[in-house]
């Protein structure tokens, strides 16, 4: 049986909205780990991670994460730069999906906002030594490793580093263009031409349409469809390669009233939850391998 480690990261100071660092516990609430071991998971639940006493204390590094399957939820999307590099594989292929490519550099940020900037970090696009971040490694992300799906908010600068670059955007013109099927094979052998690399999902909710998923805190419309993501998470199960999953930016704070849903079934143990938290888990649970039949 394979095991699943959950990884509460309940941190959402990389912007200014609170209500982001409410997701671990909501997801928990909602029954994702029921739900995961039905499919045949056994869970690890590593608890929350306590950013106020890392914030006080030496900086020490994320523990490194191997032969378990990682699932890290955030928070907001600052995390991935934890998550991502704490992954052992040195040959790791990540899928990035969201409105945004969070590749801005403190110098190129129009916001200041560090949840605008983990990607940059993960490919050593800037390395200003940032307090706490003394475990980093910048540029342990290369960036044919890395391929974007559902871009369709970016800064102009971001927009030309990206450019210049050899990371693979699939923007929402390409999912109208080709299809979410085409798109998905085109960015699987982009960052993995012969199929063999362990993969990482970091998964942002606002890549979902805000018709879907309005619990976040930057909602951009034209986004994924329903669908849509869940074929995304159902392809990076099929691989059967995928190492680690993040699932950030649900703000249960913005997001629309709890609804009781099929995906609870009778148990009356599972409490209703926001549509947004209630997408979390069903794409969580598509990553895990859950197929329609
Ligand atoms: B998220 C932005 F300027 N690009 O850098 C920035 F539009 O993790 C938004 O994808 C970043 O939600 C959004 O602040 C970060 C802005
Ligand atoms: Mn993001
Ligand atoms: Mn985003
Ligand atoms: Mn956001």
């Amino acid at each position: 049986m394979r095991t699943i480690r959950f990884i509460g990261a309940p941190f959402c100071e990389g912007q200014n909205l609170d209500g982001a660092d409410l997701g671990p516990t909501a997801l928990r609430e909602a029954g994702l780990q029921p739900l995961a071991e039905m499919l045949g998971w056994s869970w690890e639940d590593a608890g929350d991670l306590d950013f106020a006493a890392a914030l006080e204390e030496e900086a020490e590094p994320p523990p490194k994460e191997e032969g378990r399957f990682a699932l890290t939820c955030g928070g907001d999307h600052s995390i991935a730069a934890g998550s991502i590099c704490a992954l052992v594989y040195p040959d790791l292929g990540v899928i990035w999906i969201d409105a945004h490519a969070d590749a801005n550099t403190p110098r190129t940020s129009p916001s200041a906002h560090y949840h605008g900037m983990p990607a940059a970090h993960l490919l050593g696009w800037f390395d200003n030594g940032i307090d706490g971040f003394e475990w980093f490694e910048p540029g342990c992300l290369s960036e044919n490793r890395l391929a974007y799906i559902g871009l369709r908010d970016i800064d102009a600068e971001e927009g030309r580093m990206l450019r210049a670059s050899n990371v693979h955007v699939f923007t929402m013109r390409e999912v109208d263009k080709h299809g979410i099927a085409k798109v998905m094979e085109m960015a699987l052998s982009a960052i993995d031409p012969n199929g063999f690399r362990p993969l990482h999902l970091s998964l942002d909710i606002d890549a979902v349409d805000p018709h879907f998923a309005p619990g976040t805190g930057t909602a951009a419309r034209g986004g994924l469809s329903y669908r849509e993501i869940h074929y995304i998470a159902e392809e990076m199960a099929e691989t059967r390669r995928l190492v680690g999953m993040d699932l950030v930016e649900i703000n249960p704070g913005l997001d629309e009233a709890p609804q009781r849903s099929s995906m609870h079934g009778d148990d009356p143990n599972l409490k209703p939850c926001s549509p947004t938290v209630q997408l979390g888990v069903e794409v969580a649970l598509s990553a895990l391998g859950k197929r329609i039949m």
